[in-house]
């Protein structure tokens, strides 16, 4: 397994859209080991594989990272079937927007189909931190962060924050 590099904004490979998995063979569950482990080496509650520059469509996720025991969820070529018109609230980060928090609003519940690591299809109904994180996994499928949310007022100063702390790092 290999820890790859994250993407951060304002790189353009964050903005592909991912393609299709057409089938769940060795290689993809080679990229699942390796996002997984990026993930937790990352302290994220998930990561897209367009996140690490691979423009297909896999998901890792573990929202219950408690006491060191684990959780790990896959999700290969996930699609909502059915989201709510209530809308929830969530504050949220991103590992490709390091250091900016802020609330956005998704749809409250969801019900979802997708593949697992064996390729076998699956359904989810999700509300919660669960439904919200896999919205914003999935949007990265998509090419949109957390950011293209928020106003442009808003996006524009999380943006300008994180060049400067690029420019720090790079002088520092
Ligand atoms: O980059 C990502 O897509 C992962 C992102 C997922 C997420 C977080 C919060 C709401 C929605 C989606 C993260 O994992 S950000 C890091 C994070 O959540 C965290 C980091 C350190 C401590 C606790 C949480
Ligand atoms: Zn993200």
């Amino acid at each position: 397994m290999t820890i790859r590099p994250i993407l951060t904004a304002p790189d353009p490979r964050l903005k592909a859209v991912a393609a299709e998995i057409a089938k769940v063979d060795g290689e993809i569950r080679r990229l699942i080991d390796d996002m997984l482990q990026t993930m937790y080496q990352a302290d994220g509650i998930g990561l897209a594989a367009v996140q690490i520059g691979i423009a297909k469509r896999v998901i890792v996720m573990d929202i219950d990272q408690k006491d060191d025991k684990k959780n790990p969820r896959v999700f290969v070529n996930p699609k909502i079937l059915w989201a709510s018109e209530e809308l929830a609230s969530f504050e949220e980060g991103c590992l490709s927007v390091p250091d900016i928090w802020e609330d956005v609003e998704r749809p409250a519940r969801i019900r979802a189909e997708y593949q697992d690591r064996d390729g076998k299809k699956q359904m989810l109904e999700a509300d919660g931190l669960l439904a919200d994180c896999l919205q914003h996994e999935m949007d990265h499928l998509d090419g949109i962060l957390f950011i293209d949310h928020l106003s442009r007022l808003k996006r524009s100063i999380a943006l300008r924050k994180l060049a400067k702390a690029k420019r720090q790092q790079g002088a520092g």
